[in-house]
């Protein structure tokens, strides 16, 4: 829940109290140091005290195992685990909770499709359409399918600008694809794809659509009954939520008709030394003792997120994609990779710094308190394609202002004195 503290205006989000709602980023990292502007939340976001105070609350009062126990305690946890499937299944606009799995992670849910959705309905000689902007986790899943089932990978390839090349799409979606899978949003170079066009055209040509959203569920509305894709992927940590939550959506026809992913204690109606058969979905994806707590903390963390409001929580990112745009501009040697524009990008800038190490940036900003990412970002084929091996990332999230813009834009400048560029 946001803080009685935390009030909005009608449009903007009122950073400062946000801010207040965030243990991390209240506390003095060095001594006397300036603030902690964290900006790799594209890595994993922080997590606000509700976040952790739902987490503490499961643990010291109701932590139980769930659909087993007839006492109280294993009661409570289940409701609240389930009442937290119906929150996430709202964010989404998703037609029912029963098609919300919980797993730990985008990689999870991607290759829960893989093993289950796949082995079953890919096979040899079938075209696989991926795009060249894939993090791993939506690329080595489908390589090793591949692999198994003797099918092809395709991928549509970006235009200079760091956008997917919709013609090349239309190319490869004569070949009909079995499915078409990419990312909502590119982790690397901030580029927003039009997903639902992208879904639309892929449903003509007879495809399955599996859509990561890793980088757009935690940033913007999505709603996959507008999308009209097949499964969605996401995680809950970097929405706030905590670490080893994540959510794979996917249509009920599709869910009831695949085989499970893993076999265990949960997902079974009934076991016999002959052989089993399984629950309804979701139990039949959820083996095992799920993270209970962690389920419940996402769903803190999605109330949280529907009280700012996801269309404001967009447009202040649109907001500091257009600043940071402008600031980045003025550091000289610095190349902003990807969309050139504000329009069709998320707030996420890669860039390049005249020949300095992408490393030594992030370290000396990280002397500054200025939380960045450095490397391939999982995403080594991409790299490839803008011809280096590394990039510094700086990400923004409801917590950031233009003051971590500032603050980064100064740092770069002493990253150019001590290298001796300025
Ligand atoms: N990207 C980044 O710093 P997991 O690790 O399973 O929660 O998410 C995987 C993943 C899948 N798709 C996209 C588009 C992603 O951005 C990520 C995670 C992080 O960019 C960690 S590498």
């Amino acid at each position: 829940m946001v803080s009685s503290t935390t009030r909005q205006t009608a449009t903007d989000l009122d950073v400062a109290a946000i801010r207040a709602d965030f243990p991390v980023l209240n506390q003095e990292v060095r001594p006397g140091a300036e603030r902690l502007s964290f900006l790799d939340s594209a890595a994993s976001s922080q997590k606000p005290a509700s976040v952790i105070e739902t987490l503490d609350d499961y643990y010291r009062r109701y932590n139980a195992n769930i659909h087993r126990g007839v006492y109280q305690l294993s009661e409570e946890a289940t409701q609240r685990y389930e009442a937290a499937r119906h929150l996430v299944a709202d964010f989404i606009n998703a037609p029912s909770a029963r098609e919300c799995i919980f797993v730990r992670n985008t990689t999870e849910a991607i290759n829960l499709v893989a093993h289950s959705w796949g082995r079953r309905n890919v096979n040899a000689g079938d075209v696989v359409v991926l795009t060249v902007m894939e993090h791993h986790s939506n690329l080595v899943p489908w390589q090793l399918l591949a692999e198994e089932q003797g099918a092809e990978l395709a991928f549509v390839r970006m235009t200079p600008e760091g956008r997917l090349d919709l013609d090349h799409l239309d190319t490869l979606l004569t070949r009909e694809p079995k499915l078409v899978a990419f990312s909502h949003v590119s982790n690397a170079l901030g580029t927003i794809h039009d997903a639902v066009e992208i879904t639309r055209r892929a449903k003509v040509a007879g495809a399955t659509v599996l859509i990561d959203g890793a980088q757009s569920v935690p940033h913007l509305p999505v709603d996959v009954q507008s999308l009209g894709c097949d499964f969605l992927a996401f995680s809950g940590h970097k929405m706030l939520g905590p670490m080893g939550s994540g959510v794979l959506w996917g249509r009920r026809e599709l869910l009831e008709a695949m085989p499970p992913f893993m076999g265990g204690g949960s997902m079974i109606r009934k076991v016999e030394l002959s052989g089993s058969t399984w629950a309804d979905v979701p139990a039949k994806f959820e083996a095992g003792t799920p993270a209970v707590g962690d389920a419940i903390g996402l769903g803190a963390a999605v109330e949280y997120l529907s009280e700012l409001g996801m269309d404001r929580v967009q447009a202040h990112e649109h907001g500091l994609a257009g600043y940071a745009f402008a600031r980045l501009g003025e550091v000289p040697e610095l190349t902003i990779h990807g969309p050139k524009m504000t329009e069709g990008r998320a707030a996420v800038f890669s860039f390049s710094l005249g020949d300095v190490h992408p490393h030594d940036v992030a370290a000396i900003l990280d002397s500054e308190n200025i939380a960045v990412r450095a490397g391939h970002h999982c995403c080594q084929p991409l790299m490839r394609e803008l011809g280096d091996v590394a990039t510094t990332r700086a990400s923004f999230y409801v917590y950031n202002d233009h003051d971590d813009i500032n603050r980064l834009v100064a740092g770069l400048g002493r990253v150019r004195q001590i290298f001796g560029s300025a």
